[in-house]
């Protein structure tokens, strides 16, 4: 076993980026809750980012949903994040709150509104070049309802020729990020559905195209890490959205409905070279229902780097030894030795050797910012997904 001395380094590199929209108000479509001290805008959205950051030392950057974090002025909002020790990072577009999309966006049959989300990314990209953002994350909620209500192939090459008008506009530092999702809102179909769908999309593209992973677009019993494991060996695995789900695209904190599954997707992320690599970014997607957001995010960034460190500490030269030896039980013995391993005590210790919390979530409870932020935002309209 290898001990936690020795993969501390690599743990005090790990970056999880934040999703702005996760301090904002989210639900189902049911109902919004609405919840006291909830960011009213996007400048107290990246404050309540920061304390992430603050307690954990793990979310230096804070991605952004455009139109949700439409600002008159992204500099004021990068001064913000500079201010606070944070900066923005992906922007992510939304072509799936407008009634024009209602039969699609960058595949719908008119061409006036294929342009018009085609605009939309290149005002993304805009953005991007005034708060220095690197990724253009692009989900399509874009998809049919009824088998025979669309021409399947025919939208498949609008996607391809949508996209590829939006890949000219990218900057040579910049990457388009195409992340695939099996269904809802569309039911029948959607025309990003599979990693592989995915994948050839961006492929045709080049290579400043790659695909995002949102752990909770797979059907039940899917093995993402055997995804995972493809999607680093074929060099395309640019970013993770991390959440964890029990029925559908739930949303919840990561780690929190399969913690195994995480462990298993982290070696894997490790084992192919994807961990602390510029090529594969970190981030949650997550929404917080029910729960106070920022010690939500808080618990959700320890559990990767809970599940991060048990997956480092897998001694994978004698796991090696073992497949090759044919040894199945012993390896099957070192792979679960790493997931048994309780680290908590020693990211603890650890934390505090560094000049964070030993426990983020108790100093961000004593430290009164929550009291503080429901005293204060009083009044205004709470950020939400307007949905
Ligand atoms: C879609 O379900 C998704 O995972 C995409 O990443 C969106 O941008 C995000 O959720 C937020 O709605
Ligand atoms: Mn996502």
């Amino acid at each position: 076993m290898t001990r936690f001395s020795d993969v501390a380094p690599q743990l005090a590199a790990q970056a999880i980026e934040l999703p702005s929209w996760a301090f904002g108000n989210s639900g189902t479509r049911f109902k919004v809750f609405g919840s006291p001290g909830t960011a009213r805008d996007p400048f107290e959205k990246i404050a309540d980012a920061a304390q992430v950051h603050k307690y954990t030392g793990l979310a230096p950057t804070v991605a952004l949903h455009i139109p949700w974090d439409q600002v008159p002025s992204f500099e004021d909002l990068k001064k913000q994040a500079d201010d606070l020790g944070v900066q923005l990072g992906t922007v992510n577009s939304n072509t799936f709150q407008d009634d024009d999309y209602k039969l699609g966006a960058l595949t719908h049959t008119d061409p006036r509104i294929r342009q018009k989300a085609i605009d939309h990314h290149f005002a993304c990209i805009d953005v991007m070049n005034e708060t220095g953002s690197r990724d253009l994350k692009i989900w399509l909620a874009e998809g049919s309802n009824y088998p025979g209500q669309a021409d399947l192939r025919g939208r498949q090459d609008r996607l391809s020729e949508s996209l590829a008008t939006i890949y000219e506009r990218i900057g040579e530092n910049q990457r388009l990020v195409l992340e695939y999702k099996f269904f809802e809102p569309a039911f029948y179909h959607t025309d990003v559905p599979d990693w592989g769908t995915s994948y050839a999309q961006v492929s045709a593209l080049g290579p400043r195209a790659v695909v995002c992973l949102d752990t909770g677009h797979h059907a039940p019993g899917t093995n993402i890490e055997f995804i995972v494991m493809q999607l680093l060996r074929l060099g395309k695995l640019g970013s993770f959205d991390f959440n964890s789900r029990f029925y559908a695209d739930d949303d919840l904190i990561v780690g929190a409905a399969d913690p195994f599954q995480l462990y298993r997707i982290l070696f894997e992320v490790i084992r192919g070279g994807g961990f602390n690599s510029p090529e594969t970014a970190f981030m949650l997607d997550q929404c917080h229902n029910i729960e106070q957001k920022i010690p939500g995010q808080i618990r959700s960034v320890l559990n990767v780097q809970e599940m991060t460190a048990r997956a480092l500490l897998v001694d994978t030269e004698a796991l090696t030894a073992a497949q090759e030896s044919g040894d199945v039980l012993e390896a099957n013995r070192i792979f679960m030795d790493g997931f048994y391993t309780d680290v908590r005590g020693d990211l603890a210790a650890w934390r505090e050797t560094r000049g964070l919390p030993a426990d983020p979530m108790k100093a961000y409870a004593a430290s009164g910012y929550q009291q503080q932020i429901e005293t204060d935002r009083v009044g205004g309209t709470q950020a939400g997904w307007g949905a």
